[in-house]
């Protein structure tokens, strides 16, 4: 294109009906506000980008990074801090947006070399608002167990966070001078105001960036209850923070996962397997093992978790049983047919904890089917999809 086509271009653009920069005269849509919520915003995309890597791969069977088997909390700290991490951005991201919205209709500058450098930069920006309202809506929406979509929510909500962590970066970057001197001045200094700002809003900018972060606090206590068994009453945004049966809420019940005449079944034996050796045991037979008690979480990573009480048989004793040597990774099939939590590999670090059992009762009453009878897997800090329910089979592997 030559440079008078280009012109043109620019000059029709700046002849359209649209409002101009300098149509907005709030004080308050300045960078002293986006720099301020920035930060905060900031801070929460960070740590929701490396608690959301740590659940991604503690899901991957063959991630480089192994989850340890302690503390058994952690898993429920980390993603109870990504999606409260998500929650809080959420108030933040619409002020911050707001605070730059009049940008979006600055003209373009003039010269060639000065337009190419601002597509760039409005690209990056591009990329990072839609990337950011995309991780935030699909985050809010998983954690709702709302799933309006068809695509694979882990894989592409993985994707898109590197595409919005490699645009928060270049941002940063180009905006580094900017931040720097608006976080330097006070607050109410007019040192990086646009001209077009009018007289004295209802609002100082200081209420308003505190307004934003209490907004964020209050959308974390209102949906912490997911987490935090003292903050129940209050969050009024926790979606599965309701009792459930034995005190723990249920993702899939027993007839979503289409188990409940397998798992009822008279003749139900849970099949163990090493090389060629193969066990089959009876509930009874499994009752009849030392039965051990340990506390252990559920953490969904959906960003609920609780606490449960698990009665059952120590792992590591069932594979004794078939005379498997420490070491080995474990696969774990259900007695479900269908659905991608049906089979789970169990890596050695876990098989042999002490704390790993095959559950036959929760909180001191026999479990119930939708939580996992006749016997389910739950080992310390691994994500509750990995604690498969209605247990028929366990191969060590070679
Ligand atoms: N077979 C099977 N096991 C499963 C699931 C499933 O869909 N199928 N869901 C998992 C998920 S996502 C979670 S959070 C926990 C929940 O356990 P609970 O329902 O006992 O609370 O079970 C896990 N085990
Ligand atoms: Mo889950």
């Amino acid at each position: 294109m030559s440079p008078q086509r280009l012109n043109d271009l620019i000059a029709k653009a700046r002849s359209l009906p649209l409002p101009r920069e300098s149509s907005f005269t709030s004080r308050l849509r300045s960078p002293a506000v986006a720099a301020r919520v920035g930060v905060w915003l900031g801070i929460c995309f960070v740590l929701a980008f490396i608690t959301g890597w740590l659940s991604h791969e503690a899901q991957d069977p063959n991630a480089w990074l192994a989850l340890p088997t302690r503390p058994v909390w952690l898993y429920r700290a980390t993603q109870g801090i990504h999606v409260l991490a998500g929650t809080a951005a959420i108030p933040l991201l619409l002020v911050k947006l707001w605070s730059v919205f009049p940008k979006l209709f600055a003209s373009p500058p003039r010269r060639l070399r000065l337009v190419l450098i601002e597509i760039l930069e409005r690209g990056s920006v591009a990329v990072l608002v839609s990337s950011a309202i995309f991780q935030l809506t699909t985050g809010l929406l998983n954690a709702a167990a709302w799933y309006p979509w068809h695509f694979h929510f882990r894989g592409t909500h993985y994707a898109l966070a590197w595409i919005c962590v490699g645009a928060l970066l270049v941002h940063v970057a180009i905006k580094l001078p900017i931040i720097r001197d608006a976080l330097a001045a006070d607050i109410d200094s007019a040192l990086l105001d646009r001209d077009s700002i009018g007289g004295v809003p209802p609002l100082s900018r200081r209420t308003l960036t505190r307004s934003a972060l209490l907004a964020a606090g209050v959308a974390v206590v209102a949906t912490a209850g997911n987490t935090v068994p003292a903050l129940r009453r209050v969050s009024v945004f926790a979606v599965r923070s309701g009792e459930g049966p034995q005190g723990i809420p249920i993702n899939k019940t027993a007839r979503a996962a289409g188990v409940v005449s397998l798992a009822q079944a008279d003749d139900f034996a849970l099949g163990i397997t090493y090389g060629g050796r193969e066990l089959s045991l009876t509930r009874d037979d499994l009752l009849a093992f030392t039965q051990r008690t340990h506390a252990l979480p559920i953490a969904c990573v959906e960003g609920w978790s609780a606490q449960g009480r698990w009665t059952g048989v120590r792992l590591r004793d069932l594979l004794d049983a078939v005379g498997a040597p420490r070491g080995r990774s474990v696969m774990v099939d259900s007695l479900q047919t269908e659905g991608p939590f049906r089979q789970t590999l169990l890596p050695a670090a876990f098989a042999d904890d002490d704390l790993t059992l095959l559950a036959l009762a929760l909180n001191g009453t026999e479990l119930t089917l939708d939580h996992g009878y006749p016997c389910r897997l739950i080992a310390p800090n691994r994500p509750g999809v990995l604690q498969t329910k209605w247990v028929s089979r366990l191969e060590v592997l070679a």
